[in-house]
């Protein structure tokens, strides 16, 4: 197996080549390389390093939407691998980007994980308002509730989520669990919130914990 390739992938991520993420994550799959190692060492190390380039202003907004497309285009090689068809799901996961907040990356490799972990996700999207969230609770049969944010400004938006689940009766029929890179245990903790997960392979391990609850 060719550990370069993880390197290749990630290269070609940062330059935002999508087609060469495409085909490089592929090439990997097809070596047997496992999922979670072109995830972790390949897509999401790429995207960690273009993070870190954005927050040094080495580079800008474009050059980050155009490697995020580039992620998505090796996420989207991957997601069906996830998938094993003809299992029950574990349980059913309403997840969605908080109100204000339009990061999308993080929520979707939480959203694809669980999915992979044999999870039914119903994603909602970005810039979910707390109605958004309570009405799909509402007309559906719904575990858990995952809540993502990127920003500081949007985190206050969980709180709403989970006061406006409470005024509609629903609190106590879905647990609920938030993430995102500003987000903390005890932030969660201080918002009422049954779980916490720091990165998508946690937010797994919670997803089962909460079933369980
Ligand atoms: Co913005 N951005 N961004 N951005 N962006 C950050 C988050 C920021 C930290 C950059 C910085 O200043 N250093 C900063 C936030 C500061 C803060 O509030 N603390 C920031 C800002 C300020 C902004 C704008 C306001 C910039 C502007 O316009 N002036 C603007 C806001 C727009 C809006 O949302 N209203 C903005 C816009 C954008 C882009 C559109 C350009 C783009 C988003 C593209 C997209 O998502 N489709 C973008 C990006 C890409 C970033 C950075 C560079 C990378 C985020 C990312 O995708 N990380 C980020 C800087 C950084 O992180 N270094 C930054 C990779 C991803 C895999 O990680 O999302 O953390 P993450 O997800 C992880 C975990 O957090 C966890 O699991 C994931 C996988 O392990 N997780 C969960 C996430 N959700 C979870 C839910 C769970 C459990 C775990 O349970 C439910």
């Amino acid at each position: 197996m060719d550990g370069n390739i993880l390197k290749d992938i990630r290269e070609a991520l940062t330059r935002g080549d999508r087609a060469a993420v495409a085909g490089l994550t592929g090439q990997a799959f097809d070596q047997g390389m496992p999922v979670k190692d072109i995830m972790d060492s390949g897509l999401i190390a790429g995207m960690e390093a273009i993070g870190k380039r954005f927050k040094a202003n080495e580079i800008f907004i474009p050059e980050v939407l155009i490697a995020a497309k580039a992620m998505h285009a090796g996420i989207a090689i991957l997601e069906p691998h996830f998938t094993k068809s003809g299992i029950k799901p574990l349980g059913k996961v309403l997840i969605g980007t908080v109100k204000g907040d339009l990061h999308d990356i993080g929520k979707n490799i939480v959203s694809m994980m669980l999915r992979g972990a044999c999870f039914e996700i119903d994603d909602l999207g970005i810039d979910v308002s707390p109605q958004k969230f309570i009405d799909a609770a509402k007309s559906k049969d719904i575990d858990i509730i995952a809540m993502s944010s990127l920003l500081t400004t949007s985190m206050n938006a969980m709180r709403d989520t989970i006061n406006g689940l409470g005024a509609a009766g629903l609190r106590d029929k879905v647990k609920i669990m938030v993430g995102g890179a500003p987000v903390t245990q005890e932030f969660a903790d201080s918002i009422g919130a049954d779980g916490f997960a720091k990165d998508a392979a946690t937010a797994v391990d919670k997803a089962k914990e909460l079933l369980k609850r």
